[in-house]
This record gives structure tokens, sequence and C-alpha cells, in this order.
């Protein structure tokens, strides 16, 4: 449903050898090139890090010579805007199309349609059972599909995205009356469907234009990939030995009893060939364990906006739940925990599970918790379904084309660019690690970027950050579990101690946040005024001068993300111990040279192990003792008694920064009830600033911390989506790729 670009100018350059060029001739006629880049929209199909990672792995796939396609909506409007006025979080509108469209092609002769409501009857003919699908609403599914370009490759891969059409645009006028009221609803409930992109990424909210724009997803695509493959092979008998369908989340889950519908009802397989088609066609990739995220659909709104859909779900329930009966004879609470219907509820995950030969978390940890944990049912069934593909990022966008003084720095190091194509080659960097002169030029890379995003923050918003302190960055998307309160409340007892001992804060430090909310996530959005309450509040006090400034940007996006990481030396990776499936913002700091401060949460716990504890800020309790502290019945009021400066940082928010708001609603997330601080965000506060002093120690010895950051950068190869996307090619897909 989601793949994230961001820009494409330069990643299309970069990949086809012509960046240069393509600067150069901006130049000659007189332009500015930054300006031009600067002048392409992002196209923002995606909220955050799984949308991020398709984009991602789309670019290594093609890299890497897969024949491939990514498929997913041609959203009008992508992830919204956000304005900041008065410290709050506005949405607007996102039209990126008006110039985006430059990278599109639309193939109206590719079109298909998709079918929504209406009523199904089975009547026998022949001898063979037929579906009858009467009183339905077409909606017709457009391509607009952008060519992927690889690097030094000829290879192109093509990302189809859906834009739905009514069938019938032109002739509303010859309708009766009647008719053509009815007409123009239909029109505006079809082009409604790929209108906006959700900006949520948890809380599935259970909307019909939701459903609608899944199943318009998954028709549209698999009708095209079986009619190409029919066009290719002239019969779908050997489908599962052409395709693997990898599915985002379960967000595309429908596709599942799509493909079974059309080789049952379109084909005319039996079920056993056909089920048998289905379940050595698709793979699964979960990307999250918070059960709020975990997508159910109430069974009604199926039945009437997918009846055919609907009841092939009912008919795969119905025999999975046979088979896990015997798989646990009298297990009872496990076969309740694996139904796919459950509670009036299609439960998606369990659908995906049932119906996919392979199921993967997306890092060790995360993988473990699946087995143990969420699906621990379904891993007693099948443990050989279950892997683990540990997340990576696009090195060429996030390294080479973001930080060409870094890009430039590794070429000279290693002799070669062949980085670009063997991220692993990255490592030949360690031989450095004791010469003076890289780790300064390193040093000199870091501190030119940092100038470049003073400029750039300056031009924006009229703040100038001061470039001697340490740019200490969280930017992701806003929620508790990410713990952006954490830092604040962190950075509040800062600013207590900078009062009490001003001469005590030997290290400046600029604090920079960027992060959506979801429009509906309340706290979040509270978590987002108190940030920019806090900053305020710190740049209108004479003594934080030169020492401590805070700073919330607008509108975190690709384009923004491309110039915070290089310019980042802390980089904040700070979730709750079992929260954060993987991160993959983590790899992109540490790729560019910024140190972690973080827990062992996703793939954080992986970062650790490559660099270790020497070249890492680790703080925080683990994912098993969060879970322990959890059941053992957690107090957060009793950590405030114990942790000195606590009480005072949680009175400060709660009485507010000198604006007028106070913030008691978030405090009292963190102190009252029965769920008070679930994030135990209390809990891990004084480990935290721990790992922040240490950080603060060792910044000033500039050889020791560039080290530290050239150890990261050697070590960050493991990280690029080319070796997740072998592992995928290899373990999952079995298809062969460059060497
Ligand atoms: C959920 C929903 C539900 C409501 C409608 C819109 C929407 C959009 C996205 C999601 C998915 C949430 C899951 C997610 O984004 N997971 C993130 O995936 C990253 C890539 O694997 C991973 O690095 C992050 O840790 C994980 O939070």
């Amino acid at each position: 449903m989601e793949f994230l670009l961001g820009r494409s100018l330069l990643k299309n350059a970069f990949n086809l050898g012509l960046a240069e060029a393509l600067r150069g001739a901006a130049e000659e006629l007189g332009f500015s090139a930054a300006d031009l880049m600067e002048a392409e929209p992002d196209a923002g199909l995606g909220s955050g890090g799984l949308g991020r990672l398709a984009a991602c792995y789309l670019e290594s796939m093609t890299t890497l010579e897969i024949p491939a396609a990514g498929y997913s909506i041609c959203y009008e409007l992508g992830i919204f805007r956000q304005k900041i006025v008065n410290g709050q979080q506005l949405e607007l509108a996102d039209p990126w199309l008006e110039a985006g469209e430059a990278w599109l092609v639309a193939r109206p002769d590719e079109a298909v349609q998709v079918r929504f409501g209406g009523t199904v009857t089975g009547y026998w003919e022949n001898g063979r059972h037929n579906i009858r699908h009467e009183g339905y609403v077409s909606v017709l599914a457009v391509p607009r599909d952008m060519m992927v370009a690889g690097f030094a490759t000829g290879h192109t891969n093509l990302l189809r995205l859906w834009e739905a059409r009514s069938p019938h645009p032109s002739d509303l006028s010859l309708y009766a009356a009647g008719q053509y009221l009815r007409a123009v609803e239909h029109q505006v409930m079809a082009e409604t469907i790929s209108k906006v992109l959700y900006p949520a990424d948890s809380h599935p909210e259970g909307k019909a234009l939701r459903l609608r724009q899944q199943y318009f997803l998954v028709s549209a695509t698999v009708q095209h990939i079986v009619r190409t493959h029919k066009a290719r092979y002239g019969t779908v008998h050997n489908f599962q030995e052409a395709h693997v369908i990898q599915i985002n989340d379960t967000h595309p889950a429908l596709a599942i009893p799509e493909l079974l519908r059309i080789l049952l009802d379109e084909e005319g397989l039996g079920w056993d060939e056909a089920w048998n088609i289905v379940t050595h066609t698709f793979a699964y990739t979960n990307h999250t364990v918070l059960p709020e995220a975990l997508e159910c659909w109430p069974q009604p709104l199926m039945e009437r906006l997918l009846p055919r859909i609907w009841q092939l779900i009912r008919e795969i329930s119905g025999r999975y739940q046979a088979g896990l009966e015997r798989c646990f004879p009298g297990g009872g609470h496990k076969v309740r925990e694996l139904a796919i219907l459950w509670g009036g509820q299609v439960r998606m995950a369990n659908l995906c599970i049932c119906a996919c030969f392979a199921v993967n978390g997306v890092s060790a940890l995360h993988t473990d918790i699946l087995r143990r944990e969420v699906f621990h049912a379904a891993f007693l069934c099948t443990p050989e379904k279950f892997k683990c593909v540990t997340n990576g990022v696009d090195h060429r966008r996030w390294l080479a084309q973001i930080n060409p003084g870094l890009d430039a720095l590794v070429r000279d190091c290693t002799g070669t660019g062949d980085y670009l194509l063997r991220p692993q080659a990255l490592e030949a960097l360690e031989r450095y690690q004791n010469d003076a002169g890289v780790l300064s030029r390193l040093g000199d890379i870091k501190a030119g970027n940092k100038l470049a995003l003073r400029d750039y923050v300056l031009r924006e918003t009229g703040i100038a950050l001061n470039p001697e302190a340490v740019f200490d960055v969280q930017a992701k998307r806003l929620h508790e579990y990410k713990r952006q309160l954490l830092n604040a409340l962190h950075i509040t007892w800062l600013y207590h101690r900078l009062h009490d001992e001003p001469n005590g804060f030997s290290v400046p430090r600029v604090f920079l946040f960027a992060a959506k909310a979801a429009p509906g996530y309340t706290a979040a959005k509270e978590i987002i005024r108190l940030i920019c309450s806090l900053a305020a509040q710190i740049s209108r006090d004479p003594l934080c001068r030169g020492r401590l400034q805070v700073v919330f940007l607008e509108n975190y996006r690709v384009s923004l993300a491309e110039r915070l990481i290089p310019a980042a030396e802390l980089s904040e990776q700070i979730s709750t111990a079992g929260k954060e499936a993987s991160g993959t913002g983590n790899m992109k700091f540490m790729m560019n040279g910024a140190l972690t401060i973080g827990t062992l949460d996703g793939s954080n716990v992986e970062l650790h192990s490559r660099v270790g504890g020497e070249n890492m800020f680790l703080f925080g309790l683990h994912a098993d003792e969060s879970k322990r502290l959890r059941q053992q019945g957690y107090r957060p009021r009793d950590v405030c008694g114990r942790v000195p400066g606590l009480r005072e940082a949680l009175d400060h928010i709660s009485s507010g920064f000198g604006d007028g708001v106070r913030y008691d609603a978030l405090l009292s997330r963190l102190l009252d009830g029965p769920d008070a601080d679930e994030y135990l965000l209390l809990a891990d506060f004084d480990s935290y600033r721990a790992a922040h002093a240490r950080a603060m120690d060792a910044y000033p010895d500039k050889e020791r911390w560039n080290r530290m950051a050239l150890l990261n950068i050697a070590r960050s190869g493991v990280f690029a989506a080319d070796r997740s996307v072998r592992e995928y090619a290899r373990e999952i897909w079995g298809v062969p790729m460059r060497e």
C-alpha cells in the first residue's frame, strides 16, 4: 500500500551515472543544480519506515537485476504536509502530482475493472460450479507506471501505481435525472479510492474507504499478474513456478482470496489446485508487534463490500480451523488464537500466516518475539515458515547521494567506488582507525555537513543553529513507544541543571526533532506541542545561549531526512525495548557517522553487536526485562521518588514552559492509572541520562569521537538493502540475481 519514494531526479541521475553531467548541464544553462533538485516535490506515498523500506528494496532489486515490480496506489494526495502553527501541528494537503507526475506514464490500455458490492450466487452448469456476481459497482484501475533505474545496470523494473476512475466519466449528461445523480455519486465514489493516503501508522480505523483501497490495489494487481502470465505461458497451472507475491504487512492481504477467486471463478480450477497455487505464491513480512496495529476488519463490512471475497475467506477459515484442530487436539486456546474469523472480525495476520509459505520478521529480536509471543501458536505448527530478514537501506541514496564528502573519503580510503555494489567493502575503512589524517578529514566532513544544515535551517526558519554544539537528532514518526517524550524530559532536566550550575555545562548541545503525528493521535500531537514550547522557552533564556538549543523542524519527509542525517552526530534510537520491529533511521545515521544513543530494541541489537558497547551509547531495560517489570506491577511513582531530579522535570512539564500551556494530561499518562507509563519512560530515565553523560564525556576528544564514527561507517555495510534483498532472493523467492 505504500512506497515512500521521496525525490527521483538525483536518484535516477546517480544510478545512470549521469549525476555530474546533470549538474554540469544545469549550471551551463544558468541554473543552480541544487535549486533544480529542490524544485522536485517528494513523492510521499507512505507514512514512515514501512513505506520507505519498500522504496529502498525496489531500488535494490533493480540494481541486483531481479525481475520484479512494485504495486501501489497513485494517491492524489500523499502523506500530509505538516505546518507548525503556535507550536501545534496542522495538516495540509500534499498535491504532489502537480509536478511529480513527470515521472509517470499512464497506461490506459492496461486498465482493469475492480468490482465492489452486489450479490453473489452459485449455480451448476455442465457438472461445474459457477459464480454469478450481480448488482456490483465497477471501478476502473488505470496504471501510471514509473520506471525504476538500478545502479550501473541496464536492468529496469516497474513501479505500477493504480489510479481509480469511474468507468463512465464522460457520458453523465446522457443520464435521466435520477440516474444522473447516481452516476455522479458513483463517479465520486470511484475517484475517492485513490484520493488520499491514510496517514496513520498504527491504529487501523476499520474504515470502508481503507478496505476499498486495499481491495482496489490487490484486485487490479493480481488480475494484471494473472493476465500477463497467461499471455506468456497460455496457462495458469504453472503460476506458482513463475511468481512470488511478497506482501508488505497485512495491508495487501486480500490478494490471497483474490488470487483464489480468479483461479476458481475465472480460470475454472478446482479448490485443491487453486489453493496449492495460492499457498506457493504468497510470502508475508510482518512489521509490527503492537497489538493495536494488527489489522482486523468487521465481518459485516467485508461481506457487504466484497461478497465473493468474504465467501472465500469463510471457506479458507473453516478448512484452516479443521487443520488446526488436528495440530492441537484439545488445544482450545491455541486454535482460538489462530482463528481467521473471531469475534465478528477478520484477522488479517492469521489469514497471511495460514496462506503464505513464508512469514518473516524484520530484525533478529523482532523475529524472536514473533516466534515466541505474537505468533507462537503458528510457530509451533509450522516452524519452517518463520524466517528473519533484518532490514537494510539503500546505501547509494543514504550515503553516496546525500553525503558526497563522505563518499569521496570512502573512495579514497578503499581505492574505488566498489562499495556501491559491495557494501561490505566499507569494512576496509577500519584500517584507518588510527590514521590521524583520515580521522580529522572525517571530522571536517561532518563539520561541513553541519554548516550546510545550519544554512538550510536559517533559510527555512530564521533560527541559527550553533555549529559548535553536538547535533543530536531524533527524526521519525511521532509515537509514544518511540519515546520522543523521554528525550524532551531529559532536555527539561538538563535545563534545570544548567540553571543550577551554568558552568557545569561543558559541551554545548543542539537537540533537533522532526516528526509527524497521526492526525487523530491526540497524545502524539501534545508531545509535539510540548517540544515546541520547550524549544521556545530555551530560546528565550539568555543563560542557554551558546549552550543549549532545541529545534523542532516541521514537515519531516524523505528530503528533510536527507539533509538532517549527514549533519547528525548523535542518533536517538530510544524506543521501549520490544516495541520497534526494526527501525531503519538508525542504519542511515550510522552510515553517515552519527553515534547511536539507544536501547537494545529492533535492529539496534544487531547494530550493537557490530560496533560493540564502546562505539555506541547503550541504555535501558532489555525486552525481557521490560516485559517482566510490567508483569510484576510497575509503579512509576516509586521511580520518581528514587531518581534525583526526575520529579522536578516532570513538574516542569506538567506546569508548562512559560507560554501558558500546561501538559497535565501527558503527565497523567506517565503517573496515573493501571497503564501508567506504558512505555517505561521513567524506568529508563536514569540510564538514559547516564548514557548522555557518557556521550558528552567522549565528545571533547575529537580524535576518539571520529574513530568511533569511522568504525560505525565501516561496519554499516550489513545494513545495506542489497544484503537484505539478497536474503529474500535466496531464502524466500528462490530467484537468481547479479553476483
Ligand atoms: C499501519 C497502518 C494502519 C492504519 C492505516 C495506515 C497504516 C500504515 C502503516 C501501518 C504499518 C505500521 C507498521 C510499520 O510501519 N512498521 C515499521 O516498519 C519498519 C520497516 O520494517 C520498521 O523499521 C519499523 O520498526 C516499524 O515500526
